[in-house]
This record gives structure tokens, sequence and C-alpha cells, in this order.
């Protein structure tokens, strides 16, 4: 199995955060967090450029929070997807041709219209904990497998 290392990077500005609705490519048409493929570069690094070329905001704090393996029936790669928690930033979100940023209160989270993972960790992604997981995906980005626990270190 090939493992592709993308990123995932949340604002979370308590009570909101803030998520971007993909245009294109992979995901098109979720809310997601702000991230992509990491280049010739560290994760963190990818991290900071994707969130910058995707919503014009620097990261001033980031923290790993999440790992996720995510894996498509029938598809020998591997993604496995490293999430951060942005606690400071720099900058106003703006559209970019990738996402449309937009504040979601923690309480109107758009789950339906996400990928359909994120409800099983973004509740402790909410609580400041740290998480380790891995999903199967079929036919219509059905969850047929989960595993997620909660960690102390990633
Ligand atoms: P480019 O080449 O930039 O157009 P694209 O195909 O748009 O690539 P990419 O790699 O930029 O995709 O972004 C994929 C994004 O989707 C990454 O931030 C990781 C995220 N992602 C992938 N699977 C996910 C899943 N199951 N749940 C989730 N985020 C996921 O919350």
């Amino acid at each position: 199995m090939k493992t592709r290392t993308d990123t995932l990077c949340i604002i979370h500005e308590h009570p909101k955060i803030l998520l971007g609705m993909k245009k294109r490519g992979f995901g098109k048409g979720k809310w997601n967090g702000f991230g992509g493929k990491v280049e010739m570069e560290g994760v963190e690094d990818a991290a900071k450029r994707e969130l910058m070329e995707e919503c014009g905001l620097e990261a001033k704090d980031l923290e790993k929070v999440g790992i996720l393996d995510f894996e498509f029936q029938g598809n020998p790669e591997i993604i496995q997807v490293h999430i951060f928690k942005i606690g400071d930033y720099s900058g106003e979100p703006e559209e970019s041709e990738e996402m449309r940023p937009k504040w979601f209160h923690i309480d109107e989270i758009p789950f339906m219209e996400m990928w359909p993972d994120d409800m099983y960790w973004m509740p402790m992604f909410l609580k400041g904990k740290k998480f380790k997981g891995k999903f199967l995906f079929g036919e219509g980005n059905a969850i047929l497998e989960k595993e997620l626990e909660e960690v102390t270190e990633i």
C-alpha cells in the first residue's frame, strides 16, 4: 500500500470554527478544513502553506491534534491526514480559487455536507483531545470500517 500524506487545518476560535467550501478537486462540494498534499517540505510547513494558499491566513500557532488514515475500497493508496488546530493566526479569511471560507458556530457544524468521518472526530477536536484513527470508505463514501481512539501523544 502506498501512503500519501495530507494536512488539514481547522481554526478554532471558541465558539466558532472556520471551514471552507471546497470548490474543486478532491472533496468538491464539502465543507472541510484547509489543507492538501505535502510536497518537498515538512508536514507542518505544508499545513501553513496550504492554509495561506487556500484562505490567506498565516498560522501563528499550530498544534498537531490528530492523524487519520483513509482508505478507499479498491484503491491501493492510503491518505494519511495530519490534523492541526490553529490557535492563533494573522489576516482575514479570504476566498481563493479552491475554498470559500465561512465561520460556523460549534452547535451548527454542517456534518451532512462534510466528510462522513468528521462527525466522529470533531467532538474530540472541540474538546481539545488528541486522536488517531483509520477509516475505510466504500461506494458513495460510506464508512465501511472505522477505528478511532483518543491518545495522549501524537
Ligand atoms: P490539488 O492538487 O491541490 O487540487 P485536491 O485533489 O484538491 O488537490 P487536496 O490534496 O488539496 O486535494 O486536499 C485534500 C484535502 O481533503 C486535505 O486537506 C485532506 C482532506 N481530506 C481528505 N480526506 C478526508 C476525509 N475523509 N475527511 C476529512 N478531510 C479529508 O475531514
